[in-house]
């Protein structure tokens, strides 16, 4: 088919694949892929398998990289495809999980200027047959907790089909290493003035399952706590502190009065009421200067994002990575 989506606008249709091991399936993946896009970009990092010679045999221009997870392997796609100059990027499995018919519906919101990031949701329609009951329940459980931490609400929080406008592709930069990306991404929308879409995906599960869904759903928990910690410190760290702090002053003031009315100093209420206080006011201070720090990191990072966006590629090429280790560090403050 030649008669691409992106017609009528400037720049490529671009798909960015991430792909480890997947060489069952990435070969008819670029092949569909090619169908309703005009580059296809597959990112391999260290696959032991065929996957990158498949990729590349099937037409897709190959990135390859050590690994470093999905979200490593995202922001290799993204810096990719923006050397296009995308009119759209969409990005989806190599295993076969998502309908690359279904390009045109996920990138229309930003080719028509409606939205930056558009979501595959495979909960809009309320057609879940095809998804297994186990991992729907895995995947409504991941979705109800990064909702609440992250304060954007979506219908899937988890789904690997995306697409973005170059804005999006320049401001989002991950740092989660496994398959935690998606509920990164959401943390990072929340502050970010980049419009947010969904819209019905359908999805098939052509492999069992590839790890044990208990641990792979702690470790997304466990990234999703890391989270709200570093993006939303108010939330993780004061809420806590003045709840300690008030339950402390409860004890204290039992203790005044016991002190008050019997003359004698209560142990127990003495020493928890202390050590509530303590907590508490550490919790609230701790809270507060990350905070601060968090909104000072999210200034110098958007001032660095501006500073590469501004400048031409081949300014960008030698100072990007500079810029970006700088962002990168000033967030890990
Ligand atoms: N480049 C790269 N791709 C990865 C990595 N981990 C996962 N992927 C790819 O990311 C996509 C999603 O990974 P999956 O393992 O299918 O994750 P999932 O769809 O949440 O899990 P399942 O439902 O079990 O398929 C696939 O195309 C993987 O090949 C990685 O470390 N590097
Ligand atoms: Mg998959």
């Amino acid at each position: 088919m030649d008669i691409f989506p992106s017609q009528g606008t400037s720049g490529p249709l671009v798909a960015v694949i991430p792909a480890y091991n997947e060489e069952r399936f990435i070969g008819s993946v670029v092949l569909a892929a090619r169908n309703y896009c005009d580059v296809v970009i597959v990112v391999d990092d260290g696959s032991t398998d065929n996957t990158a010679e498949l990729a590349e045999a099937a037409g897709a221009h190959v990135v390859r990289r050590p690994n470093g997870g999905k979200g490593a392997a995202l922001n290799t796609g993204f810096a990719a495809a923006l050397r296009y100059h995308p009119c759209a990027t969409v990005i989806l499995d190599g295993d076969a999980q998502h309908d690359p018919a279904e390009i045109a519906d996920m990138t229309r919101p930003i080719l028509t200027g409606e939205a930056d990031v558009v979501i595959g949701s495979r909960f809009l329609t309320g057609d879940r047959r095809s998804i297994p009951w186990w991992r729907q329940i895995g995947q409504v459980a991941l979705t109800i907790a990064t909702n609440r931490a992250s304060g954007v609400k979506l219908s899937d929080s988890q789904t690997g089909y995306r697409a973005f406008s170059t804005n999006a592709l320049h401001d989002l930069k991950f740092r989660s290493k496994g398959l935690s990306v998606e509920s990164e991404m959401q943390f990072l929308l929340k502050d970010s003035p980049l419009r947010l879409v969904e819209v019905p995906i359908h999805v098939r599960y052509l492999d069992g399952n590839k790890r044990n869904p208990i641990t792979h759903g702690l470790s997304i928990i466990d990234t999703i706590m890391g989270l709200v910690a570093r993006r939303r410190p108010l939330l993780f760290f004061t809420v806590p502190g003045l709840t300690l702090t008030v339950a402390g002053l409860l004890f204290a003031y039992n203790a005044f009065r016991i002190v008050q009315t019997e003359h004698i100093i209560p142990a127990v209420s003495t020493i928890v009421g202390t050590l509530l206080l303590v907590t508490g006011l550490l919790f609230g201070v701790t809270g507060t200067i990350l905070n601060t720090l968090e909104h000072f990191a999210t200034r110098v990072t958007d001032e660095l994002i501006q500073l590469t966006r501004d400048r031409s590629d081949a300014a960008v090429e030698e100072v990007g990575p500079h810029l970006e280790s700088l962002s990168r560090s000033t967030r890990q403050l």
